[in-house]
């Protein structure tokens, strides 16, 4: 990238798609971390750098990427998220030119479609915003609460109870850490490949509540080492929810189709339109295909 200036250098899709590229190179090597993959915790950067929107007031969202700033970057929710930002910021260091905020939604994308997830159009525009845009603390789910709650926050974002649903499958992705949220342990057998286990799991397992010292978490009878939070428990007891989880349980590829659809929107959350290089979002080209 050394001879092109900054100022007066336009990248095109294929330098969003070389971006990807060193993305995944970052995701694929991450020896003894976690399953073996940086990919759950950089969809979960993407998630919280997005899902601080607010309808009303236009405010939060992914454009500025404030989480960068404190207090943001200290907000409890946000715990153990340096780890992908410090990702980021070596890809950074390579591509000068991209937004934070592109980044770090271009990271979950990457991060989704090749652990098998579906493609996620996704279009650059975002800039660099300042630590005075950042938004105050208590806009992202609170795991312990109920189907209130979820509603109160999502339909904040602009999303629906089936949105909600979807979103949630993320959760076949990654695990909880005692260090970052209290909670502990993954949803799924499989936290580096995205399937529609964790609707399956929701119906098909006994859900107890676990005996310990820690917060409030469900886990499964059977082998007591997934876990379920309560958040995620109400997919399967609030009526609404209930009805998406079960034709997602059924049916991957609608649940893959949703899911695309509502992580799209969620990522695109607080950018003013006439930000967009482009008008129709891009399917950024996964590491298997360019090798095909
Ligand atoms: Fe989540 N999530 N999430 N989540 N999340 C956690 C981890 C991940 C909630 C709470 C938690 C979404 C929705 C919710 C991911 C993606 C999404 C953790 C454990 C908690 C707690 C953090 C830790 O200890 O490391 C709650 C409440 C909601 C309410 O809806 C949505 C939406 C998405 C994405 C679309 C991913 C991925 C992880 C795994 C991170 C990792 O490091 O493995």
């Amino acid at each position: 990238q050394s001879g092109k200036a900054a100022l007066n250098f336009t990248p095109t899709k294929e330098d969003y798609q070389k971006v990807y590229n060193k993305i995944v190179e970052f995701v694929e090597d991450a020896g003894d971390y976690d399953d073996g993959s940086y990919g759950p915790v950089l969809v979960r950067l993407a998630w919280h750098s997005s899902g601080t929107y607010d309808k009303e007031t236009k405010t939060g969202g992914s454009n500025y990427a404030t989480m960068r700033f404190e207090p943001e970057s200290n907000h409890g929710a946000n715990a153990g998220l340096n780890v992908a930002r410090d990702l980021m910021e070596k890809v950074k260091q390579e591509f000068p030119w991209i937004s934070y905020g592109d980044l770090w939604t271009l990271g979950g994308v990457c991060a989704i479609q090749e652990m098998s997830g579906p493609k996620i159009p996704w279009r650059p525009g975002r800039i660099d915003g300042f630590a005075a845009n950042a938004t105050p603390d208590g806009r992202l789910p609170d795991a312990t609460q109920g189907a209130d709650h979820l509603r109160h926050i999502f339909y904040r974002m602009g999303f629906n109870d089936q949105e909600i649903v979807a979103l949630s499958g993320a959760h076949a992705l990654g695990r909880c850490h005692p260090d970052r949220s209290g909670f502990d342990g993954p949803w799924t057998f499989s936290p580096t490949t995205l399937t529609n286990d964790y609707y399956k799991l929701l119906f098909d397992e006994k859900w107890v509540w676990k005996k310990w010292n820690g917060p409030k978490q469900l886990e499964d009878k059977k082998t007591r080492s997934l876990m379920m939070l309560p958040t995620d428990y109400v997919l399967v007891t609030d009526k609404s929810y209930k009805k998406f989880a079960r034709a997602y349980a059924d049916n991957q590829d609608l649940f893959f189709k949703d899911f695309s659809a509502a992580v799209s929107t969620l990522f695109e959350l607080g950018v003013p339109e006439s930000q967009w290089v482009t008008s129709e979002p891009w399917e950024m080209k996964t590491k298997d295909e360019q090798e095909a």
